[in-house]
């Protein structure tokens, strides 16, 4: 009789593990963006950005490839939405172009055929 006690405690204790498990595995996904970005500045602005969305946990950008990383929450925010933040930063983001006056805003360095 104890024995039968222990063991649906321990079932339920695994159950219970194996869900939270399961559930913080699914918290995270990651997108990869091609942007406009340049230089060590961009790299400051748009993870700065990053940093400030909803549901954003990391991100990073490589410079040399222009490819921004961001580790997102799913059921917070969606890649449109991380995207269209990178736009609104004065960044094109794959196929959206950036914000016509938030790319006016960025540093001189920062704009276009500044780095060729
Ligand atoms: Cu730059």
């Amino acid at each position: 009789m104890k024995n039968s006690i222990k063991l649906i405690l321990l079932t339920m204790v695994l159950m219970m593990s194996s869900t939270a498990f399961s559930q913080k595995a699914k918290k995270t996904e990651t997108i990869s963006i091609k942007t406009s970005s340049q230089c060590d500045m961009c790299k400051l602005t748009l993870e700065k950005a990053m940093a400030y969305e909803k549901g954003v946990k990391k991100s990073n950008l490589d410079v040399p490839t222009s490819i921004l990383t961001v580790e997102y929450n799913p059921s917070k925010t969606t890649p449109e939405k991380i995207k269209k933040a990178v736009t609104e930063t004065g960044y094109d983001a794959d196929e959206l172009p950036a914000n016509p006056a938030a790319y006016e805003k960025l540093n001189p360095c920062c704009k276009k055929g500044a780095h060729k």
